[in-house]
């Protein structure tokens, strides 16, 4: 009986916790809502099962109770009520995983229209690359990086000259544009995470990986490296300021271009 009680209390305070809890995501700030549905789709069913499974045991635990004069009884197999379990719980994985198959879809179905964005991290610091007027990031390799080109990009690609380097953890971007972040790591595994954007992706070295978002509201958010990447790791962080279109041109045409950057050093 005693522990009927606790797994009852157990139940109601884990709902309640769940209900009035201030711990709940920030405000989005992308396009990704498909991501917080697949949440919220998950916790409706995982908390339905929790509720269901842990009041069928104080149920079965009061019904049979150990009393005198009452044998207890033994039933293999039960096909009807196997039946049933396969078919619920069939149901319950298919909800489950659908919403979030749906949201990687798109996830890894890059818009065509989207602009290039490069994020480049190292421990512990984070920095930026656009691809300037032509639209294409020249190429790079970690053999070119030294003092003069922290970025390792190809002085005698063609695409590089006009790219924009932003080499500080602050970087712009501009309203209700799709952007394709490609990412970069010099030396461990780094992540770049925006809360508010929901969706994240690692930096592996020598893999050049990517994500899509397009944000949303325009404002600060806090950029944090989501993986343990050594001593410095909780101070890898960084800002994305999302800007009206003229505010982040303004912005951008003050940025040295590679080409520049390289003269001036
Ligand atoms: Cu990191």
């Amino acid at each position: 009986m005693a522990l009927a009680i606790v797994l009852a209390v157990l139940i109601v305070s884990s709902v309640l916790f769940h209900l009035v809890t201030p711990w709940y995501s920030t405000p989005i700030a992308s396009n990704w809502t498909s991501i917080d549905t697949a949440v919220d789709i998950t916790f409706w069913v995982t908390g339905a099962v929790f509720v269901a499974i842990n009041s069928f045991i104080v149920w079965a635990l009061i019904r049979y109770d150990q009393r005198k004069g009452r044998p207890a009884t033994y039933e293999p197999e039960n096909a009807k009520l196997e039946k049933r379990l396969t078919l619920w719980t069939s149901v319950g994985i298919a909800t489950l995983l659908a919403p979030g198959l749906y949201a990687w879809d798109k996830f890894v179905t890059i818009p065509q229209n989207a602009s290039v964005v490069e994020a480049v991290g190292q421990q512990w610091e984070w920095s930026f690359r656009f691809p300037g007027k032509d639209g294409v990031l020249g190429t790079t390799d970690p053999r070119y990086i030294n003092e003069n080109n922290p970025f390792g990009i190809n002085p005698s690609d063609p695409y590089s000259k006009d790219d924009i380097l932003i080499e500080s953890n602050t970087v712009h971007l501009p309203l209700g544009k799709p952007i394709k972040m490609v990412l970069r790591s010099k030396d461990v595994l780094h992540d770049f995470f925006v809360p508010q954007f929901r969706a994240r992706m690692n930096l592996v070295p020598g893999l050049v990986t990517y994500f899509w978002f397009v944000p949303t509201k325009t404002g600060k958010f806090e950029i944090l490296c989501a993986q343990l990447c050594g001593i410095g790791h909780y101070t890898m962080r960084g800002y994305v300021i999302v800007d009206k279109q003229p505010v982040f041109d303004a912005w951008l045409k003050k940025q040295p271009a590679f080409a520049q950057a390289t003269a001036a050093r």
